[in-house]
């Protein structure tokens, strides 16, 4: 098969085991002939390379020259000529579609910025028009609140009670400026009829024989009981209480000083006044999660497209893909879930993977997180995966770290989640606040709450560790998940929230419960704007 796009160039690498950089594919494109080109800087480069360099190239470019006795380097480095491209997907054009954001609207009371509008455009999935004057230059992406290494939990009683205290201390922090608060063992002794204000984990939420709202409030001295009546607006909120995340009320202790009348409910939250960081040149990242690569359903053409588009002129300022969990499919996650594996071992399914992976531009900087199918604990804070894990994916060398944990690129903080919560979210808060159409409704939630996991038990496994990991301690400027499989996105309090579909077409399950995925998305953020772009591969 000729070679002459860059990108049969990188699948070719790929198939060799070469990842390699934007560059080096540029020069081999250019080549006057690019299959002798790509053997030589093959054969030139040292055994343990596991990328291909501009050096790699030049060098083995240049020994052909010196034996035939013609051109030189800039023979060597230029673009390919109409001639050479050869299109190889002509409906390719019609796939990619550009969504984008509306520029972000100054808002004072809502709690999300307008919907997005979509504009739809396509544009030219043209591998060849790659010319790759400008190499990507990322930076090393700065990592914190991640788990690996830090584990201690045993499971024990006394870890539980360690990580309670530490969400409490750490949430009621946030909401003390905003409460004169007594502890529960203190308004115990006040008389009826006092003004009182406590800050607790939610222990219970009942309703009373008149239908009112009993809220049991627990901090570390007890537990004391608040009543909202149904009447009150602050009664719309409680349908979006979740067990055991903090908050605070404010109110009028009873006459028989037995439970307090609430006049007002307060989440930590991100203050409205919140500024994000942006980048100060023009660079983007890639969002993505649930590939599930060892799937039937891993949409790897579409997969393919998309690695394509990353080597175009078009993706120049992509320096970084952020991957939010779920790359395989991996075993006994679900019931039958076995009878739509195509990869059946594990570890096969992360080899493949890699294979996937190094499709991807090798200048581009790749950091990822773990999910619910990947094989890490699953019980959140999850480590990173291990050592024998990294040895497969080792040709991006990308950045591996635990699920969550926030990422700062280009000085714009990224909160990577891989979503688990947001299925507790969407069904315990009523359709109009958190469904699996507008998840990133449901992630605003989370950032409201300060915590991206805040239910314990349900569809949630946490691990008690000395430290409540998933406390969102800092306001991130990207909130980054994914699980659900569906797209969306939008801003909280200028916080932008983008879940980012997935790479599986719809399973059995799936279709049994109508979950109809979004897949082949890819949404890509200008980091020097916080404007987002979806592109569409599928
Ligand atoms: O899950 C993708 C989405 O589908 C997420 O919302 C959970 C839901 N899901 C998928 N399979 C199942 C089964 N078998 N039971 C319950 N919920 C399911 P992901 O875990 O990313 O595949
Ligand atoms: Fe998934
Ligand atoms: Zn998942």
């Amino acid at each position: 098969m000729p070679l002459e796009t860059p990108a049969r160039i990188v699948r070719e690498l790929a198939r060799r085991g070469y990842n390699a950089e934007r560059e080096a594919v540029t020069l081999l494109a250019g080549a006057a002939d690019p299959a002798t080109a790509l053997d030589a800087a093959v054969e030139s480069a040292p055994d343990d390379a596991l990328r291909l360099t501009t050096d790699h190239v030049r060098s083995a470019l240049s020994s052909a020259d010196a034996a035939s006795g013609t051109g030189g380097d800039d023979a060597a480095a230029a673009p390919p000529s109409a001639d050479a491209i050869d299109p190889e997907r002509p409906d390719a054009a019609a796939d990619n579609t550009a969504v984008s954001t509306p520029p972000e609207k100054p808002k004072n009371s809502a709690t999300e910025s307008s919907s997005p509008v979509e504009t739809k455009g396509s544009s030219e999935l043209d591998t060849g028009s790659e010319s790759g004057t400008a190499t990507r230059q990322p930076q090393q992406p700065d990592v914190a609140g991640d788990i690996t290494g830090r584990s201690t939990g045993t499971g024990e009683y006394g870890d539980f009670v360690s990580v309670f205290r530490d969400r409490y201390e750490k949430l009621s922090e946030q909401l003390r400026g905003r409460v004169n608060h007594r502890p529960a063992s203190a308004i115990d002794d006040m008389p009826g009829g006092s003004d009182v204000a406590m800050i607790g984990l939610v222990n219970d939420v009942r309703s009373s024989a008149n239908g009112h709202w009993i809220v049991e409030l627990e901090d570390t001295t007890g537990t004391f009981p608040c009543l909202i009546t149904k009447d009150r607006d602050i009664a719309d909120l409680v349908d979006e209480l979740l067990l055991d995340e903090c908050v605070a009320v404010e109110g009028t202790l009873s006459d028989d000083a037995g439970i307090v009348f609430v006049d007002a409910l307060h989440f930590p939250d991100v203050p409205r006044t919140h500024r994000p960081n942006t980048a100060d040149r023009h660079v983007q990242a890639a969002l993505v999660s649930d590939v599930h690569v060892g799937s039937q359903e891993f949409m790897a053409d579409a997969w393919e497209r998309f690695a394509d588009w990353l080597h175009t002129d078009e993706a120049a300022a992509v320096e970084y893909l952020l991957l939010a969990g779920d790359m395989v499919e991996g075993v006994g996650v679900y019931p039958d879930q076995d009878e739509e594996l195509d990869i059946v071992d594990i570890y096969d399914q992360y080899e493949r993977f890699s294979e996937h992976l190094k499709a991807v531009p090798g200048d581009m900087e790749i950091v990822m997180i773990p999910g619910n199918h990947d094989a890490v604990r699953l019980a959140e804070p999850q480590p990173a995966f291990d050592e024998e894990l990294r040895d497969i994916m080792s040709a991006h060398d990308a950045r591996i770290v635990g699920n969550p944990s926030t990422v700062t690129v280009e000085g714009v903080s990224v909160l990577m989640y891989h979503g688990v919560s947001l299925d507790e979210v969407i069904a315990e808060l009523p359709e109009g606040k958190a469904s699996y159409d507008d998840p990133h409704r449901a992630m605003y939630h989370l950032l409201k709450k300060r915590h991206v996991a805040p239910k314990y038990g349900g569809h949630m496994r946490l691990a008690p560790e000395e430290r409540d990991y998933l406390v969102i301690e800092d306001v991130p400027d990207i909130f980054h998940t994914g699980h659900v499989h569906k797209l969306g996105y939008g801003k909280y309090h200028n916080v932008l929230a983008v879940n980012s579909g997935c790479w599986q077409a719809q399973t059995a399950f799936q279709k049994s419960v109508n979950i109809d995925p979004d897949a082949g998305f890819a949404p890509i953020v200008d980091l020097d704007t916080l404007n987002l772009t979806v592109r569409k591969f599928a």
